[in-house]
């Protein structure tokens, strides 16, 4: 019987000191295995006269469910250790904040349009949208654009196959077209109700409401570099009636300024310049007295009284009806308005930079 004790307890420890459930196997197989002391001690048991064999084999069967008990053991044991290891590895912490869908805002030239739009629809302007491929008669020939102007040039316009003045052929410049469209719309809506029998080809001359418009969105010229992309946005504006005045674009525009960048005390200049489209005409510059900006001049506009030629173009007696007009670029505005120093920041989509406005 000693024997026996001596081969159970070896079993225990042998089971105790395997470190994985493979190694316990392996160290099963010594004991129980085929070949295991317990097999071989069974052999025995064939020398054995019936008496013997009786209890002997009793108590080689007892060593045996011994080793099996402690097997057991062991087994569950390793069982419960892989699985708070496994637990311990795949813990939550379920007090962490949670991972949020990521959030997306406006691009921060959208930004500028919208508040522009805001601005200017404060002041009674409407907005007008339209089309990016215009004609060569709205974009140049109704503006007032020689035939042989630069602008017109394939090395400034990016122009469309086939087209003719009917059917659009270029992108458009600048937002101006979509303007002659409004105010060609609204004159004829108002001469319609006003005199019914008046024909299109005779110029407007009668009563209607006044021409208040912004014309915001994308423009294309051939240029790129730091400050100039091939695609860029214009807002131009226009005020057309009967007693409008430079003192009137004046007014505006410097409300205009003055709340977009958020400072009362911000100087406006107005510098002669000339456009095909505005007789007289004015660049407009604004200076900060404040912030990292200030004591500098910076350009932000050109403006001018809408020429005669470009009110005939609107169905419009310039005899009668005067008007000024004014176009910005969205995307400078928003250079300042940030103090970003590259506009291609604007246009290249990296989100490290377009979340900082959300
Ligand atoms: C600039 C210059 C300007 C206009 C745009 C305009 C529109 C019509 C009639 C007459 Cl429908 N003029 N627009 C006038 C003067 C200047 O923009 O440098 N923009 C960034």
């Amino acid at each position: 019987m000693h024997e026996l004790n001596i081969v159970v307890d070896s079993a225990k420890v042998a089971f105790e000191q395997a470190a994985t459930p493979a190694e316990l196997e392996n160290a099963k197989a010594l004991f129980l295995g085929k070949s295991g002391c317990i097999t071989e001690l069974m052999k025995g048991l064939s020398a054995l006269g019936v008496d013997q064999k009786k209890s002997r084999g009793a108590a080689i069967n007892q060593a045996k469910q011994a080793i099996e008990l402690a097997l057991n053991e062991r087994r569950q044991k390793l069982a419960d250790a892989q699985m708070q290891a496994q637990l311990q590895a795949e813990a939550l912490d379920v007090t962490l904040p949670g991972r949020k869908r990521g959030q997306g805002g406006l691009h921060p030239v959208s930004l500028t349009l919208e508040r522009i739009e805001a601005i200017f629809g404060s002041m009674g302007f409407d907005v007008a949208q339209g089309p990016e491929i215009e004609s060569d008669w709205f974009n140049f020939t109704a503006l007032n654009t020689p035939e042989d102007h630069p602008a017109r040039s394939m090395h400034d316009t990016f122009y469309v196959e086939g087209g003719s003045v009917t059917a659009p052929n270029l992108l458009r410049t600048h937002t101006s077209p979509m303007q002659i469209r409004y105010a060609v719309q609204h004159v004829k809506r108002h001469r319609a109700t006003a005199s019914a029998g008046q024909v299109d080809e005779v110029l407007f001359s009668g009563v209607m409401p006044e021409i208040r418009v912004i014309a915001p969105g994308r423009t294309y010229r051939v240029d790129s570099d730091a400050t100039h992309s091939p695609m860029f946005h214009q807002c131009e504006g226009l005020w057309v009636g009967e007693n409008i005045s430079f003192k009137d674009l004046k007014f505006v525009f410097t409300d205009f300024c003055r709340t977009f960048f958020e400072s009362d005390d911000l100087v406006l200049r107005f510098r002669p310049s000339f456009f095909p489209f505005t007789e007289p005409s004015a660049e407009i510059d604004i200076q900060f007295q404040r912030g990292p900006l200030a004591g500098r001049w910076l350009e932000v506009a050109g403006s001018g009284q809408v020429h005669p030629n470009v009110i005939r173009n609107m169905g419009l007696e310039p005899e009668k009806y005067i008007g000024f007009a004014f176009g910005m670029g969205p995307d400078r505005l928003t250079m300042l308005r940030y103090g970003v120093n590259d506009l291609r920041l604007f246009f290249d989509g990296d989100i490290r930079f377009l979340s900082q406005f959300i």
